[in-house]
């Protein structure tokens, strides 16, 4: 039987998350919790919204077991990374999702909790953290190794051997060069072209990308 899954946010991202879930029959979205009172009672793609993050200790009880957080964002992944926590302390497992038309080497290892989005690539050897969302069309090339809570948006392109660090965000169609380094909490722009590593907690743009700030 499919296990029973928590969607923990209900908008856009969590839409997508959903489609996935169900096509990959990963398992069955039984509920979504948001923080958004107007949207307790609605749907979301078919599946209800049942209350706010208060309701996490209830869900075991009721034969949910894992979660997935549907919480997106860009650039900041504090959210993420704390509802992630949140759901574990409440004894949830979280859902590695994989959308059936993205391609997962068996030689790659994705983390729970992870989703890899329609038509995404993870290459052999890559290393995929917790909670980190590789989004439509994204490619992380062999060998790359991607901390806890990264989001590789939307088309991104990390070319091999690119280490990742927690927290991090790559902007949607950027491309990292092979063999770089992108530090915790770093951002990388929309667009951006990375040749030079790019140290913890700055925020690069451009093409070739450079420096924006530098956040601590
Ligand atoms: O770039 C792409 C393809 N997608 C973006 C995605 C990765 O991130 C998208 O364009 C957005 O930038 C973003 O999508 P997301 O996070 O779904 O954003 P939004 O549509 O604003 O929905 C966020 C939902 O999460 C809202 O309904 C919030 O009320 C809810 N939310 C925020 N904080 C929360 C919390 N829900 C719960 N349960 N708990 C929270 O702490």
């Amino acid at each position: 039987m499919r296990p029973s899954c928590v969607i923990i946010g209900g908008g856009g991202h969590a839409r997508v998350v959903i489609d996935a879930m169900r096509a990959s029959a990963a398992a069955t979205p039984q509920l979504v919790l948001d923080a958004d009172r107007a949207r307790w009672g609605t749907e979301l793609c078919g599946v209800p919204v049942r209350g706010g993050d208060e309701r996490l200790p209830e869900l075991a009880r009721e034969g949910i077991t894992h979660f997935v957080v549907g919480v997106g964002g860009v650039g900041d992944n504090g959210p993420r990374r704390r509802l992630f926590e949140l759901a574990l302390r409440h004894g949830l497992l979280p859902l590695r999702v994989c959308h059936p038309s993205a391609v997962c080497s068996p030689w790659a290892a994705i983390g729970e909790g992870s989703a890899v989005l329609p038509l995404a690539v993870v290459n052999a050897g890559a290393r995929v953290g917790r909670n980190v969302i590789v989004n439509s069309g994204a490619i992380v090339e062999h060998d790359c190794v991607i901390g806890d809570h990264v989001h590789v948006a939307t088309g991104a392109r990390l070319c091999s051997t690119v280490r990742v660090d927690a927290m991090a965000h790559i902007g949607a169609g950027a491309v990292v060069r092979q063999c770089l380094s992108i530090g915790e909490r770093a951002v990388v722009g929309a667009g951006a072209a990375v040749i030079r590593d790019v140290p913890a907690e700055a925020v690069v743009a451009g093409v070739p990308a450079n420096t924006l700030a530098v956040v601590r």
